[in-house]
């Protein structure tokens, strides 16, 4: 995956899921893979991030906004403020405002606004990590709409967890 891939218009989600797909637990993700945060970090690059509710609020303070990306907050709150974001209540106007001002937008979560944003997507990075774990937030199946363009050897973490990076493509 190249830094900040992902062309101008196009659509991307970007997940780390366990074996059998969680992606998160009690609001945060069930595992410490610092590789996969500065794969996170390089596969959004300096485009435009965009997530919904519970994963802004879960992101560590000194994490939000995401540095050098703009941040757009997809909530059905209209009072809702996010210091440093966009909060936006529609993710069809949200992603078209993404792609008016140019870059990729990548949909860094959380459960629900993947699902809703698969069908908008043309890209998916995938980062699965080789754990079971107990979780109540899932990763949405990708079934044969999508074709697996990189397929990335197994890697150990310094943490000694393994994980490896796919990144797939609307057919
Ligand atoms: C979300 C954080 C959470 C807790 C502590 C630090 C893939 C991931 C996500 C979302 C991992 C997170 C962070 C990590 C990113 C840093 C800022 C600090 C940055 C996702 N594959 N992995 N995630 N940050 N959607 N997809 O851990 O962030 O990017 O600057």
């Amino acid at each position: 995956m190249v830094d900040g891939a992902g062309g101008k218009g196009s659509v991307g989600l970007v997940w780390a899921r366990s074996t059998d797909g969680v992606i998160g637990a009690d609001g945060g993700i069930p595992w410490h893979v610092p590789e996969d945060l500065a794969h996170f970090r390089t596969v959004t690059g300096t485009g435009t991030v965009l997530m919904g509710r519970r994963t802004w609020q879960s992101l560590p303070e000194r994490f939000r906004p995401l540095p050098g990306r703009r941040n757009v907050v997809l909530t059905r709150d209209p009072a809702f403020h996010a210091e440093g974001a966009e909060v936006v209540h529609d993710l069809d106007a949200a992603i078209g405002q993404a792609q008016s001002a140019g870059g990729p937008v990548w949909v860094i979560g959380g459960g629900a606004v993947y699902q809703d944003a698969l069908a908008r997507a043309d890209r998916i990075a995938e980062t699965i990590v080789d754990v079971v774990v107990a979780g109540d937030t899932r990763a949405p199946t990708i079934d044969d709409a999508w074709e697996l363009v990189e397929d990335g050897p197994w890697q150990e973490s310094r943490t000694g967890t393994r994980y490896r990076f796919l990144e797939w493509r609307r057919r």
